[in-house]
């Protein structure tokens, strides 16, 4: 409706410019069975005044060669949830034929990953094969620093480890660059940390990374090699 738009109009000036194009990038509707029933612009897939229509999401959990996960901290200038820290990286498969595979939705949802985990940290040099599926995740929260927007998405996990190098220190490996315009802050954390942050500075996590931090993650992170090595069908129950 001609209210809706004009409201829409009116959260998305002040936007950073960057972040406000990706706004119109076209997300994945689904049902509840995570099954696709349309296209929606990424503005239209947050706002709560559109009823924050559920949609199709990958997060990446990375690890480093002494298990230790890639925490980021997104920029001031993301829209949702700024300057709050997450796993590696989350971000949406794109409703187009590479990442909107209908036979293989999986392959669809790493090709997201890998064109993510380049644009946000600078990372290349990665193959689908290198991320393991681990399941998928249901999943609402309203951003509260600007209640206007927020999320509710079918998220898949999905688990890497590989010899990373974080920026500014020398070695061979995996590095990191951060995109400035994505990322604030990068670091890596032991299960020790993340208890920690969990415990005394949970307001500084985005609500899915807390969630999954307290429910799934432990036991995964626990046997790292067993959940890298499964491989789990798509049609698995959504949690
Ligand atoms: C959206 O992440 C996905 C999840 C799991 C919350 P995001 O807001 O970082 O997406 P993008 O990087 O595309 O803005
Ligand atoms: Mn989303």
């Amino acid at each position: 409706s001609t209210g809706s738009y004009l409201g829409m109009e009116a959260q998305i000036s002040g936007i950073d410019e960057v972040q406000r194009a990706l706004l119109a990038e076209e997300l994945i509707l689904t049902d509840a069975e995570d099954r696709v029933i349309g296209r929606c612009s990424k503005a239209d897939a947050h706002l709560v005044s559109n009823n924050l229509p559920l949609h199709r999401a990958f997060s990446v959990f990375l690890f480093d060669e002494d298990n230790r996960l890639i925490l980021q901290q997104r920029a001031a200038t993301k829209v949702t949830f700024p300057l709050l820290w997450a796993n590696t990286c989350c971000s949406h498969p794109l409703f187009n034929p590479d990442e909107c595979n209908v036979s293989d939705p999986v392959l669809g949802v790493k090709r997201a990953a890998l064109r993510k985990l380049q644009q946000e940290l600078g990372l290349t040099g990665l193959h689908p094969d290198d991320l393991s599926y681990l399941t998928r995740i249901r999943y609402r929260a309203v951003c509260r620093t600007n209640t206007a927007w927020g999320e509710h998405e079918v998220d898949y996990i999905l688990f890497a480890r590989k010899k990373v190098v974080l920026d500014g220190s020398t070695g061979t490996g995996l590095r990191v660059e951060p995109n400035a315009n994505e990322v604030a802050a990068v670091k890596a954390c032991t299960r020790e940390d993340i208890y920690k942050l969990l415990q005394h500075q949970a307001d500084t996590l985005t609500p899915w990374f807390r969630m999954i931090a307290r429910t799934l993650l432990p036991e995964w992170w626990q046997n790292l090699g067993a959940a890298l090595a499964q491989q789990r069908p798509y049609f698995d129950p959504i949690r």
